[in-house]
């Protein structure tokens, strides 16, 4: 029986800035769900950043939501796909929604002795894992930046442009690691359909794909965009459900979908989104929102089933930060294992999050 929700509050810093089209990223400032039953416990972790930047959520306004309209909706007996169903009521929010989802999941598949890897359907027992590359300075750091994490092992690049900072970079990297390496590009919504004629100029660098060019809401914008560019088009910050993701691939607005569990509302959803793509042919791939490793065992658990046919944004602890909360996440030979235990797999380390951690807010669960 769950007795008690806690949002754990704490921050932490990553070991370098990382500066996308909308924001530099310095730090995180993180929510976690912690469940906690009579003999068991479940952990998930808030995707949002502290700004609404990305997309409508932040961090403070998650914790709104679920203090007030989430939380309440939860009884003792309260399964992640009851809470899922319940949940709907309640509009957009789908980053509140996933880490409550992934901390009731962890919790219920812990008692039932089960992995989320094997919950979910997983086919493979490491993933390939590729790191993405914020806008540096100059051209100059950014392949000195490339060849350190090509030594490390990274099998895929995706490096952050934006206008003014795309073609030459992205050339640069061609011709400095050679026409082999996979490499894709990420605008975050930075470009309008205008810039077509641009972006097409991108095709000349046998990309992997190009995610998410124009704003969330433009999907048919994407139309237009995927017949006047020959790259693939991966859509990323538009994809908010699986209704959504139906409707893009319908009318060919992409052909490659970046999947995040806190951008659609959890891991459920992102099971159907990813078994839609696998039936269509449509290769999926795990994004990443900088987590920790409560985050991170997750989504590697998600990028374990068989449509991940892309190598994901599921890089190692150290690439993030200096000390994980949970036991970090290595690459082996460009791979990370994917936990095989109990639930997510990871618990935090008590102490390292006890450092980290800045309040502790109750929640009793009595119905
Ligand atoms: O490896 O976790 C990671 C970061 C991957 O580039 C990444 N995330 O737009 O996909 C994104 C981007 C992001 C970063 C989004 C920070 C939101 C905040």
């Amino acid at each position: 029986m769950i007795r008690r929700i806690e949002i754990v509050r704490a921050h932490i810093n990553l070991v370098s800035p990382f500066r996308t089209s909308f924001a530099t990223e310095v730090d995180r400032n993180l929510l976690y769900v912690r469940v906690v039953g009579d003999d068991e416990e479940g952990w998930g972790e808030c995707v949002a950043m502290a700004a609404p930047l990305y997309s409508s959520e932040f961090v403070d306004g998650c914790e709104e939501v679920m203090k007030r309209y989430l939380i309440p909706m939860i009884s003792s007996l309260t399964t992640a796909e009851e809470f899922v169903q319940k949940s709907a009521a309640i509009r957009g929010n789908f980053m509140a929604k996933a880490a409550i989802e992934a901390a009731l999941l962890d919790y219920q598949l812990r008692k039932a002795s089960m992995s989320l890897a094997n919950f979910l359907g997983a086919t493979q027992t490491k993933v390939a894992s590729g790191v993405s590359v914020g806008i540096q300075p100059t051209i100059d750091d950014l392949l000195r930046v490339v060849a350190e994490y090509r030594a490390d092992g990274y099998v895929r690049i995706k490096l952050k442009i934006e206008p003014g900072l795309d073609i030459d970079r992205v050339r640069a990297v061609r011709d400095a690691f050679g026409p082999d390496m996979l490499l894709q590009v990420d605008a975050n919504a930075a470009y309008t359909v205008d810039d077509a004629a641009h972006l097409a100029k991108l095709d000349e660098f046998n990309l992997l794909l190009i995610e998410q060019p124009l704003p969330e809401e433009d999907i048919v914008g994407h139309v237009e965009l995927s017949k006047r560019v020959g790259t693939p088009i991966c859509l990323d910050e538009s994809i908010t459900s699986y209704d959504v993701a139906r409707g893009a691939l319908d009318i060919n607005a992409c052909s490659i979908i970046n999947i995040k569990p806190g951008r659609v509302g959890g891991y459920l959803e992102s099971k159907r989104i990813h078994d839609l793509c696998l039936s269509r042919g449509v290769p999926v791939w795990c994004g990443g929102m900088l987590e920790t490793g409560i985050g991170r065992a997750a989504n590697l658990a998600l990028a374990a089933l068989p449509g991940f046919t892309l190598p994901g944004d599921t890089s190692a602890s150290k690439r993030y930060f200096t000390q994980d909360v949970t036991t970090p996440f290595e690459l082996v030979d460009g791979y990370i294992n994917v936990p095989n235990t109990v639930g997510i797999g990871v618990r935090p380390i008590a102490e390292v999050l006890g450092a980290m951690t800045s309040r502790v807010d109750s929640y009793s669960i009595t119905k």
